[in-house]
C-alpha cells in the first residue's frame, strides 16, 4: 500500500525509465504457464508467442490470433537493462495498472503482485536486479475479477444461478463494457534514493477569497526535514515528516474558466540543509462543496454539464491512447462541457493531468459496478475500503478531482437484500471515506431499478441518479419519459434536502440511422431525448446538472441488445459527431 502514490518522475534525485513499447505475450489457455516455466521467460520465436504493444489491451490487437474474448492468464515478457547508475539506488518497477490483476517475475523469481484494481502498484526488484545487467521481466496478467471486492466477478454459469439468464454477456461480466485485459497503462523502471520522500498527501482549497494547502509526507530509509516550494519559491520554514503542515500561499483560484496551476515541489533536506530528494506535482486551488440545494465551486453555484466516459478506443482497447486523449479534451471544449465522471473506474493519470490543465471538473469513480447485496460480505467491504485508499492516494492532489463516486448502480438486480443490507454498508464506507478525505463531496450513482428510496442517499452529499426513461422504460415515448423523470425528481426533492445530479441519461443511436418519427436507435431520437432531459434539468431547482451517457460509443461484451458497441455515444467510437453533439453544443454553448 505504501507506494500507491509514487508517481514515476525524473528529476535530479529520482529517475523513471519508460518500459513502454513492444513486449511479447503468450496466452495460457490451459493454465500450464507455471509448470511450463514461463515465469523464467520463453523463446519469442515460438509460434504462440505474439508481439504486443504496451500500453494496450490484448483483445483487439490480437483478435486474429483468436484472443478477442480471452480473459487470461496472459504472460508478458521483455528484457530490461538495469543501468550502471542504479548502483546505490532502490530499483522498483511501477505499473500504471495491470487489468485486472498481475503477478511479477524477474529472472524467474516472483517479486510481487498488483493491488487494488485499475490503479498503480510498484514492486521492489532490488533483490534480483543488478546494475549493468539485463533481467528477464515476466508479468502474468488476468482479466478475471476476484470473487470478492467492490467489483465482484461473474461467470457464465452464474447467470442461470442468479436467475437472470437473459442478461448473459460473453465474455461474462457484471457490467456493460468490454473486459479489456492487459498492461493498459505505462510501465516504468524507477531508480529512487534510498532515503526518500514517500506517501505524500496534498490537499488544496479556496474559500472566502483565501487559499489553503495541507501537506503531509513520510520518509523512507531515515528521517529529515521537508521543504515546500510553489513555483520555485520556498514557503515558510521546513516542516517535519508525519505531520500535516498547513499553508495559505498567495495564489489565484483554479476554475474551469481559469485553470491556473502551480508547480509544487517537496524537498527532503539532509543535516546540512542539502536536498536529498524531491517530488513535483502540478496543483490548483479550489473547493467544491454542497450548500443547501446548490453545488458551489469556490463559493459560486455551478451546474455540471458533461458526460460519463470510458477508456475505450479502437485497437488500444482500454490502453492509454494519448492522441485520442487530446482529441477528447478538444471535443469537450468544442461542445461546451465542464465535467466528466470517470465511469466506472479510476482513469489513467494522464487524463487527470489534462483535466487539471483544461479546467474540467472530474467526479472520480471507484471501480465498483452493480454490487450484488445477496453476496455482500466483510471481505467485499474491506476490499472496497482498500480501493478507496489507493484511489484517493493517487488522485487527491489533482485540482480537477472535485468529488468521489464510491460505486455505480449497486443493487442493480433490485434484490430485496439491497434495501435491507446496504444501509450499514454505506454508512460504514462513507464514514471511512470521509476519514480519508473530508475535503470533497461524495456520492453513489443510483440505478433506476433500485428506485428512489436508495439507502445510499442518506449518506451522499448530493444525490446521483442514472435514469433511462424513454429507453429502458417508456421506450420510444418521450411524453411518458418526461412525466416519469419529472416525477422522480419531485419524489427525491420531497424526500431529501439535497441537490440532485443526473449522472446518466441517454439513448442508443446508430450513426447514420434516421427517422421522421420518435424512433429508437435513430440520431433524431437520441438528440430529442437529450434535449428533453436537459430542459427538465434546467427547470428543476434541486438539479445541479447532468452527464449524458455516453461521450462516445464503446465496445461491450457480446449481448443481443448491443450491436458490437453501446451506441449511446454523442460521438462515434472514432469521434465523429452524431446529431446530438450539435444539439448539446447549442444547449451548453449558451452558458446554461
Ligand atoms: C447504466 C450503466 C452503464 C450502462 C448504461 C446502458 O451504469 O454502465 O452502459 O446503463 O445500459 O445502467 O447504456
Amino acid at each position: 500500500m505504501d507506494v500507491m502514490n509514487m508517481r514515476p518522475e525524473t528529476n535530479g534525485f529520482r529517475e523513471a525509465i519508460s518500459l513502454d513499447g513492444i513486449w511479447y505475450c503468450r496466452a495460457d489457455k490451459d493454465g500450464l504457464g507455471h509448470s511450463n516455466g514461463w515465469a523464467k521467460g520463453w523463446s519469442v520465436t515460438d509460434p504462440d508467442s505474439h508481439p504486443i504493444a504496451v500500453p494496450g489491451s490484448w483483445n483487439e490487437q490480437l483478435a486474429e490470433a483468436g484472443l478477442m474474448n480471452f480473459e487470461g492468464p496472459m504472460w508478458y515478457q521483455r528484457q530490461v537493462r538495469i543501468p550502471e547508475r542504479a548502483a546505490g539506488a532502490d530499483i522498483m518497477l511501477h505499473f500504471g495498472s495491470a487489468d485486472y490483476r498481475a503477478e511479477i517475475f524477474c529472472n524467474g523469481q516472483r517479486v510481487g503482485k498488483s493491488g487494488p484494481l485499475m490503479l498503480p502498484f510498484a514492486v521492489d526488484i532490488g533483490a534480483v536486479a543488478r546494475p549493468g545487467k539485463i533481467i528477464t521481466l515476466v508479468v502474468k496478467v488476468t482479466a478475471r475479477l476476484p470473487k470478492h471486492g467492490p467489483m465482484q466477478e461473474v461467470r457464465s454459469e452464474d447467470y442461470v444461478a442468479e436467475g437472470r439468464a437473459r442478461d448473459e454477456y460473453w465474455p461474462a461480466v457484471r457490467f456493460d463494457f468490454f473486459p479489456f485485459g492487459g498492461l493498459n497503462r505505462s510501465v516504468h523502471l524507477c531508480l529512487l534514493p534510498k532515503l526518500r520522500i514517500e506517501n505524500v498527501t496534498i490537499d488544496t482549497g479556496w474559500s472566502g477569497g483565501k487559499s489553503s494547502l495541507g501537506v503531509s509526507t513520510e520518509t523512507k530509509g531515515g528521517s529529515g526535514k521537508l521543504r515546500l516550494l510553489i513555483d520555485g519559491e520556498r514557503l515558510d520554514q521546513p516542516f517535519e515528516a508525519g505531520i500535516q503542515a498547513r499553508f495559505t500561499p498567495y495564489v489565484q483560484p483554479w476554475s474551469p474558466d481559469n485553470p491556473v496551476l502551480y508547480d509544487c515541489s517537496i524537498e527532503l533536506l539532509g543535516e546540512t540543509g542539502q536536498v536529498l530528494d524531491r517530488i513535483e506535482r502540478r496543483i490548483g486551488f479550489r473547493t467544491l462543496r454542497v450548500e443547501g440545494l446548490q453545488l458551489l465551486l469556490n463559493d459560486q453555484p455551478i451546474i455540471l454539464k458533461g458526460f460519463g466516459k470510458h477508456e475505450d478506443t479502437p485497437v488500444h482497447g482500454r490502453g492509454v491512447n494519448l492522441p485520442m486523449l487530446v482529441k477528447d479534451f478538444g471535443l469537450l471544449d468544442w461542445i461546451g462541457a465542464n465535467s466528466v465522471r470517470t465511469s466506472h473506474y479510476p482513469y489513467d493519470e494522464a487524463f487527470l493531468d489534462m483535466a487539471d490543465e483544461r479546467g474540467i471538473l472530474v467526479i472520480s469513480e471507484c471501480f465498483s459496478v452493480n454490487l450484488d447485496f445477496r453476496k455482500i460480505s466483510d471481505e467485499d467491504q474491506n476490499a472496497h475500503r482498500s480501493a478507496l485508499e489507493a484511489q484517493f492516494a493517487r488522485d487527491r492532489h489533482h485540482a480537477s478531482v472535485v468529488a468521489w463516486s464510491l460505486s455505480n448502480e449497486p443493487g442493480y438486480l433490485a434484490e430485496p437484500e439491497y434495501g435491507a443490507r446496504s444501509g450499514p454498508y454505506w454508512r460504514d464506507l462513507f464514514d471511512y471515506a470521509r476519514q480519508l478525505d473530508s475535503s470533497r463531496p461524495m456520492t453513489v450513482a443510483n440505478v433506476q431499478y433500485a428506485g428512489n428510496a436508495d439507502p445510499a442517499f442518506d449518506y451522499c452529499d448530493f444525490l446521483t441518479i442514472n435514469r433511462y426513461h424513454g429507453w429502458y422504460s417508456e421506450p420510444g415515448q418521450l411524453d411518458r419519459a418526461s412525466s416519469a423523470l419529472t416525477e422522480t425528481l419531485d419524489d427525491l426533492a420531497k424526500a431529501h434536502e439535497k441537490p440532485i445530479f443526473i449522472s446518466e441519461f441517454g439513448a442508443d443511436a446508430v450513426a447514420g440511422m434516421h427517422a421522421t418519427i420518435d424512433q429508437m436507435w435513430t440520431e433524431e431520437y437520441q438528440s430529442d431525448l437529450i434535449a428533453l432531459y436537459w430542459q427538465i434539468i434546467a427547470e428543476h431547482q434541486n438539479c445541479i446538472g447532468g452527464h449524458v451517457w455516453n461521450f462516445a460509443d464503446f465496445r461491450t461484451a457480446q449481448h443481443g441488445r448491443r450491436a458490437v458497441m453501446n451506441r449511446k455515444g454523442v460521438f462515434t467510437r472514432e469521434r465523429d459527431p452524431k446529431r446530438s453533439a450539435f444539439t448539446l453544443k447549442k444547449l451548453w454553448g449558451a452558458g446554461t
